[in-house]
Order: C-alpha cells, then structure tokens, then sequence
C-alpha cells in the first residue's frame, strides 16, 4: 500500500432522511441502539442472530479470536441449504417462490421453495453418483440461469466446495482457477446467451482442461436443442441426466461451522488471483442478517440483485442471503441494455421489483442514455434500492434517487469484498443518507480510516480503510496460500486492512475513495494489473506490460495498457488489436484493455517493480508524489 496519503474532505452537509415509517417498520430498528447492543456484547449480538437459524449442534462458544486467525459458532454443526431450503419447505413457505428467472426470449420459469429442494437434492444426488465427496472441489462455470444457483445449493448440500467463476472469464483464467482449486469436476453449460448472442462456453471449457488433470467429469446443461452438443461418453454428462434414476431426496452433509463451504477467486495486486474461502457457518449468519437487515425484505418483497453469482455479490445476495431469509429472487440474463435500454425497467414494471439492487456503473450507463427511459415504466413498487462494488459518486447517487427511488426509496449504498463475505458499511433503511458517503458500519462490525501504523486519522482526512474486530463471515484464508491471508492482519498490526482508500466525516459517515493497491476496478469487476499484464506479455510480439486504471465516466476505470515491444515488431494499429484480441481469448472480454501504447521504457524501482502509479500520474498530469526509489 502507498506510504503517505494525503486527502483533505470539504465537508457538504447534505442530508436525505426517509419517510419515519421505513425506520418505524424496519428489522434493525434504531441504528444507534442496536449498534450500541452490538458493542455492549459482541458475541451475544451474534449469537441472537444465529439463534434464528437451524443448526444440527448448538455451539460451545460464538467466536474463538487467535489473531490472525477466527473460529465462528465452534464446535457448532449445520447445512447451508437446510436453512436456506427445508426450513423454508416445513414451515410457511413450502408454495412460496423462491425463484423467477427470466430469459431473453421472454421465457420465464418459477420455482416455489418445494420445487427448488427439489432440484437441489435430485442434482446433488447425480454429483454422488459421478463420486463427489464432502471437501471436493467442484468448479462451476455457467450462464444466469436456475441451474447456476442449483448446482451451486447441490454442492453445499453434499459438503463439495464450490468455486464459481464468472462466465466472463476465458479460457486461461479459467485453466488458472481449476487448477488452483484442483476441481474434480465442472458444472458448465453449452452457451450463454447475451444480447441476443449465443457465446460457446463449452468450447471454453474444454480448452481450459486440457492441462486441468484434477479434472474427471464435466456436466453440461445443454440449452440448444438442434442440434444437442454430443457428450464424450464417461466424461461428459448431462445436467439433467445425472438427475435421472436418483432419490428424490439428499439428506443434508452435517458440516461444521468451520468446514469450507466454497472458495472464490479475487484479483490480488500481484501474483495470480486468491482463493478466497468461506466457511459455513459464519458466511450463513453474517449473510443471512445482512440480508434481512440492510434490504429490511419482508415476507411481500420480490428481490433483484442484478449481480452475476459469479461473483461475491451474487453468491451472499443472489443466492444465500435471500434463500435464508426465505425471500423471492428474481434473476435474468437480460442485460440492461438490450434489446434497448428500458429492458431493466420493464423488468421492475412487469415482476413488481420491491428491492432492487445494481452497481454504479449500471446507474451511470442509465444516467447517460437519459432519463426517457426509466420514464416509460411505472416503477412504484419499489420500496429500497441499493448500490455495490465501487463509489457511487454524488451525481449518480441524485439520479438513482431522484430518477428511479422517485425521491422517495432509501439509497443503500454498500460497501464490502469478497474477503468480508457480507456487507460491512452502509447507511441503514431509516437513517438520514448522505450522497458521496456509503455511511456507517453495520451493527457487528467495527471500522476506522487510519493511517499506516492503525492510529485513526482525524476527521476529514484520508487514511485506510480498516476492520477492527473479527466478523462472522470474514475469509478464513486463501487456498493453499496462507501468507496471503495473514497479510490482510499484517499490513497494518492488529487490525484487518481493506486495501481502500477513505474518509471519515465529522459525522462518522465514510467515504471510500477507491483501491490503495494495484487493483483495477472496471465497471464494478475486480481487475488485478498483475493477471492482465502477464496476458499481455504471454503475447510474442510483447516483451514487458504495465496496465492502469483511468477514470472513464461509465465504467468508473478503463484499463490502460503500456507495451514495450520485442525485437522486430513495430507498433501498428494491427497490433492493438491483436493484443486487444490476445487479452480477450485468455482472460476474456472483462479485463480487456480501452486503450495501448506503445512505449520504450517503464519506470521502475531500483528493486525491478513497476512504478504503476508513476504512470498514472503522468497519464493524467498529477504529481507522481516520492519517486526517491524511481531507477535513473
Ligand atoms: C462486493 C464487492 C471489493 C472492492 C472494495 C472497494 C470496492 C465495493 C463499494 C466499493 C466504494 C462501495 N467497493 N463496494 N467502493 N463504495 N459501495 O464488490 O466485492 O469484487 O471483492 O470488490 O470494491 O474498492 O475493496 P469485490
């Protein structure tokens, strides 16, 4: 992280209250009360909130703290999905729906709670039947549809842990993740399907395990119908053919609290990507009480997180947070874009959307194509809208507000990681919200904005942003790369460092001002310099790579990529887009750079690092700050 950061706030007291009934009718209540609560006893706040769930065995103790190291719920046994499913089926709520999914075509398909257990156990069944085993790693790669979540929920039922990667990613990204995680099996579809466009994923797949040797079977859910993609005999299965000629019930694996319950890849600033692994029963409690009480979901709610369960706002919001709740999700493969830029609105119109939640850079692709749009549909059933995955700059917290909530539906502007498995500072439905600011941490997690050494930084002065107490759903570690995991503790002594940037007001609402480390955030996606630049340079014609973030209105960055090239080639805008090209086959259209330059020299330290932010300094005409280390 940078040494010194210098960032001095102007205070705009500009304050949003909503209507009293929100706070009146809300789970949380009184924010300061039960933030208050929460800071009295720590562990008897989570151990109220855990009760409300079912578990096999009671814990000894809520939390175990061995710094660096936590245990949640210890010696505590349970099943994810017997929450998020059974518990919903043998009460109430065995015809509520649990899922709508809708597809380009118009189609739509429903599944209650009882169907959905259904699916889960059928499907997780067939995966015993190929040989999976509690603690296998099962690697899924699919589209935004049902089976991603069934496949998903399957794994958990039997203890396998699943890595999702994002169906965005290609084929070296994906070769990367299979192979870090060793996954026994992957769960893939024939073709996603996005404007109107079928993308080949199995073709992806199959290039990225031809150097895979953990892996023995693939599963493929198979939506073309003419003709049917044929499957290699023994390696290749059906998604619904495993499900054939198998119980139609799975009883749960018993799991304790501390068994993985999944690992999800992050982009590092260097080095290859982390697994970051979640445990069971401390990602359930910290996903299920965030769920219910940031969105405030009530029994009526229909809920769309328009996230990808690719990443982590999809599996804690898509999947597990409103499952456990017992919520109706909606999801779809629409993109907000297509067939035109009314699609989302008429998605809210037509589902009745009560709580909707979507990233900034959707918000200001919205903002740009004007207001017309959302105009056109009557978006009143909205109740709460919510924002994740970079700042949400003022402009585009007025418009979201203004043009979507019809200045009525509280903003939840939230910030979290993937490493934190839930959502950590937000402002609570109820209290007054202030635009530029994502707000207060939630009752159970403490924050500060400190500098280098964790001494706090006084009001309106920027620092980093950092964690002070173990929280239920925090990582665990990083697969097989424990050192990586302490570095999160370690950078700053005792406490855990985000790696953001932030300011605290007066008023104790917090600013995120963006990544302290060499992480690209590209329309809300986690982009890490190292992955993009070694793609680069793992094409013949380049011979060293260094790649920015620049601020783009849209995306918040755009990746900018600096080539030095090998002997004997010459830049040409032919090479641009061959590199442009090369970066998309590996590590697909995500992390694709907006522009290149061809240079002669980097800057470096005299230790050989790339002095990124040198570049960027240049790149936009700031100061590049101490270049003491700068070589020549
Ligand atoms: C959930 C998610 C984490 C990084 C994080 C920060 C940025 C996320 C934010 C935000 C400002 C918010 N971030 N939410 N910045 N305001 N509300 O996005 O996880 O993909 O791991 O990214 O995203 O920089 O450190 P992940």
């Amino acid at each position: 992280m940078k040494e010194n950061f210098d960032v001095k706030l102007v205070e705009n007291a500009k304050y949003y209250t909503p209507d009293a009934e929100y706070k009146r009718s809300s789970w949380i209540g009184d924010y300061q009360e039960a933030y208050r609560r929460f800071l009295a006893d720590p562990d008897a706040f989570w151990e109220t909130i855990a009760r409300e769930l079912e578990w096999i065995r009671p814990w000894d103790r809520v939390c175990e703290w061995t710094y660096p190291y936590a245990r949640w719920f210890v010696n505590a046994q349970l099943n994810i999905t017997a929450n998020c499913l059974d518990r919903h089926v043998a009460g109430d709520r065995r015809n509520k729906v649990a899922l709508i999914w809708r597809g380009e075509d118009g189609k739509e398909r429903v599944y209650s709670y009882q169907r959905l257990l259904g699916e889960v156990s059928r499907f997780a069944n067939g995966l015993k039947k190929l040989g999976v085993k509690k603690g296998d790693r099962v690697c899924i790669y699919m589209p935004m549809v049902p089976e991603q979540l069934i496949a998903m929920l399957a794994c958990a039922r039997i203890g396998a842990v699943h890595s999702v990667v994002f169906a965005g990613f290609g084929t070296s990204a994906l070769n990367l993740r299979i192979n870090d995680a060793e996954a026994k099996v992957v769960i893939t579809a024939d073709i996603s399907i996005r404007r109107g466009k079928a993308i080949p994923l199995i073709t992806i797949v199959q290039e990225a395990i031809v150097h895979a040797p953990s892996v023995e079977h693939v599963v493929i859910y198979r939506r073309r119908k003419e003709p049917p993609v044929e499957l290699h005999p023994g390696r290749e299965h059906d998604f619904y053919g495993i499900m054939e000629d198998v119980p139609a019930e799975c009883p749960c694996e018993t799991m304790d609290a501390e068994d993985p319950l999944f690992v999800l890849y992050t982009s590092g600033s260097t080095g290859t990507p982390k697994g970051v692994v979640h445990t069971c029963g401390g990602y359930m409690v910290g996903a299920y009480y965030s769920t219910k009480t940031v969105f405030d979901l009530k029994e009526r709610d229909i809920y769309w997180c328009t996230a990808d369960p690719g990443w982590i706002t999809g599996h804690t919001y898509i999947v597990y947070g409103p499952l456990a709740v017992g919520a109706t999700v909606f999801i779809t493969e629409i993109t907000p874009d297509y067939p035109d830029p009314g699609s989302w609105w008429k998605l809210i119109q037509e589902q009745q959307i009560s709580v909707f939640y979507t990233a900034p850079t959707a918000i200001r692709t919205f903002m740009k194509v004007g207001e017309d749009w959302p105009n056109r549909y009557n978006l009143s059933s909205l109740r709460i809208i919510g924002s994740v995955g970079e700042p949400l700059n003022p402009e585009a917290f007025e418009w979201y507000y203004r043009v979507i909530g019809k200045s009525r539906c509280p903003i939840v502007d939230t910030w979290w990681q993937t490493e934190t498995g839930m959502q950590m500072i937000t402002t609570m439905v109820g209290e007054p919200m202030r635009p530029g600011f994502v707000g207060k941490p939630i009752p159970g997690v403490e924050v500060d904005v400190t500098d280098k050494n964790g001494n706090p930084v006084p009001p309106g002065t920027g620092g980093f942003l950092v964690i002070k107490r173990p929280w239920p759903s925090m990582l665990r570690t990083v697969y097989k790369n424990d050192a990586r995991y302490r570095q999160y503790w370690e950078t700053i002594s005792g406490v855990y460092a985000a790696g953001d940037l932030a300011v605290k007001g007066s008023d104790g609402y917090i600013m995120v001002i963006g990544r302290a480390d060499d992480i690209i955030i590209v329309s809300g996606h986690n982009i890490g310099t190292a992955e993009v630049e070694s793609a680069l340079v793992s094409h013949h014609a380049v011979a060293e790579a260094a790649v920015i973030g620049k601020p783009d209105a849209i995306k918040g960055n755009a990746i900018k990529a600096f080539v030095i090239l090998r002997v004997g080639n010459t830049p040409s805008e032919k090479l641009t887009q061959d590199l442009i090209y090369h970066v998309r086959m590996t590590l697909g259209p995500v992390a694709v750079p907006h522009e290149i330059e061809f240079v002669d020299k980097l800057p470096k330290t005299r230790s050989g690092k790339i002095m990124r932010r040198v570049l960027k300094a240049k790149e936009l005409g700031m100061d590049p700050g101490d270049i003491s280390t700068l070589e020549e």
